[in-house]
């Protein structure tokens, strides 16, 4: 049914870019046409997309999702860990259930399915190596995508949509060959949408996309979105460890051990500076803020500082 959403819902959320996203239940009113969204019901589980550093309002990808299928390829586009462990780490944060999925075995030389997969079973991740093209592992999908709803995340040219094309031939979702000169994808997929399966379950495909924020995180949550880092997190030496390189760290300590991969914690580490990062331009934020409302109470001081403002000071 086309609908608009009605111009208070815009007021009733000022945090949200958009007062509803892909996932939501909502209350419309048709009649007028287009309909109009009256109404967004509470949600259970929201999912963020990437925005800037410096987050001022949320943009949520998708509402009341169960869990992410973050899709990766063995090459072409070759798996970059950093990018699928942010993934897993916005799905830990927003309380989703998730499954890794390695695309293009046929790709694979020998070895290299165990090799980059390896990490992730160590601590009981989910993991489900396939290849849209040749339909190893495609069963195992459509069984884990039934019976809930579940969003594919990962970079463009993963094979998300080609995917979902095996899962259910019919589907008819648009896929492209990634590019011969970058090996990258071609944003072939532009729209969050989401598809009932016949086989049970609904699937929302994504546009491949940079990435997923951390929203509000606060550095010492980070290590709670990595499963392998629970038991180390309370034995470090110092309480306020940040797990970087500190004497007596029992993360660090752990890679030395082998409990814990390195690129995991190169992983973690990202992240850790993503988020002090947005929480000193957060401060600073606060600081002008506090400012301009110190300014508006003694107007009549006169305007020598009225430039600050523009350069960023
Ligand atoms: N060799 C091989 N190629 C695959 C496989 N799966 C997908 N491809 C190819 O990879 C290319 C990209 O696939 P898409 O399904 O469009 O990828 P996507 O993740 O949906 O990409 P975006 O929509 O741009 O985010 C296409 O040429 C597919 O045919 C696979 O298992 N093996
Ligand atoms: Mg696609
Ligand atoms: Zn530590």
């Amino acid at each position: 049914m086309p609908c608009a959403a009605r111009g208070t819902l815009f007021l009733r959320y000022p945090e949200e870019t958009r007062p509803i996203a892909v996932g939501d239940v909502v209350e419309v009113d048709l009649a007028t046409e287009p309909g109009s969204v009256e109404e967004r019901h509470p949600r259970r589980t929201v999912l963020f997309r990437a925005a800037g550093n410096v987050e001022r309002r949320a943009q949520v990808l998708v509402a009341n999702a169960d869990a992410v299928l973050v899709v990766s390829s063995v090459r072409q586009p070759v798996f970059r860990p950093q990018g699928a462990d942010r993934v897993l780490a916005a799905a830990a944060q927003a309380g989703l259930d998730s499954i890794l999925c390695l695309n293009k075995v046929d790709l694979a030389r020998a070895g290299e399915v165990e090799r980059l997969l390896g990490p992730y079973l160590a601590f009981g991740c989910r993991t489900i190596a396939t290849s849209a093209s040749r339909g190893d592992g495609v069963d195992a999908l459509r069984e884990a995508l039934s019976g809930r709803v579940t969003v594919l995340a990962g970079v463009s040219g993963a094979g998300k949509s080609s995917l979902l094309n095996a899962v259910e031939p019919g589907l008819g979702q648009r896929v492209a060959a990634v590019s011969k000169k970058t090996g990258e994808g071609r944003h072939t997929t532009t729209a969050v949408e989401m598809l009932p399966l016949r086989s049970g379950g609904d699937v929302v495909d994504t546009p491949g996309i940079r990435g997923f924020s951390l929203w509000k995180v606060e550095p010492r949550e980070i290590g709670h979105f990595f499963a392998e880092f629970q038991p180390f997190l309370s034995q470090c030496r110092y309480v306020d460890c940040r797990h970087e390189r500190e004497p007596g760290c029992a993360v660090v300590g752990a890679i030395a051990s082998g409990a814990i991969a390195r690129s995991r914690h190169a992983s973690y580490l990202a992240l850790l500076r993503e988020a002090v990062e947005s929480e000193s331009a957060r401060s600073v934020e606060g600081k002008r803020e506090g400012r301009r409302t110190g300014r508006a109470s003694r107007e009549d001081e006169g305007d020598e500082d009225e430039d600050e403002d523009e350069d960023g000071t």
